[in-house]
């Protein structure tokens, strides 16, 4: 069966957006996987995070990969694009691919919870959602991205990036 899938895009690294566009263009390259949607890019204040602002993204990706699957393909790519294997959190990357929600589903295992348990406290992620899937509901809280981004407390802050992109 095939789920749509919200994932989180960032880099703090080199060529933040060419990072991001690379990341974007290897999920894509999968056969099992399509991206819908791309938001355009932020570039964003680093929130709990050593090194410069962040250039994120929010893609909205429909696969018939589990959600484990899908975790194990996001770090072969974190990898492949120089990331190193043991990340200390908060430290600089060249990208970094959080699964953000995967349907409606609610897991919550040592090596994966979604909804990401910190989606719905940051600007970064909820204003790049807002724009591409406004009426998508987190699964806990029953609150559209719309919704939690009018309440949001994150005082971060969060601008659109100026730069045509060729891959949407
Ligand atoms: N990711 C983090 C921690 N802090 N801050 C911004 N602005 N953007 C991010 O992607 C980000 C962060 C952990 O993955
Ligand atoms: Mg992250
Ligand atoms: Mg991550």
């Amino acid at each position: 069966m095939k789920e749509e899938v919200v994932i989180g895009i960032g880099s703090n690294l080199g060529d933040r957006p060419g990072n991001c566009v690379k990341a974007i263009q290897r999920l894509d390259a999968h056969p099992d996987l399509e991206v819908l949607k791309v938001s355009s890019f932020y570039e964003t204040e680093p929130v709990d995070a050593e090194g410069g602002w962040f250039v994120n993204a929010v893609a909205l990706l429909e696969t018939s990969l589990d959600p484990f699957w899908l975790l194990t393909l996001f770090k072969g790519i974190e990898r492949e694009m120089g990331r190193p294997e043991a990340h200390r959190r908060g430290t600089p990357r060249t990208i970094d691919l959080d699964l953000l929600l995967y349907g409606r589903r609610m897991i919550q295992t040592k090596e994966l919870v979604i909804p990401h348990p910190r989606m719905h406290k940051r600007r970064f992620v909820l204003l790049p959602l807002y724009e591409i899937a406004p009426k998508v509901e987190h699964p806990l809280l029953k609150r559209t991205a719309e919704e939690l981004l009018l309440t949001l407390q994150d005082p971060s802050r969060v601008r659109l990036l100026p730069m045509a992109h060729t891959t949407r």
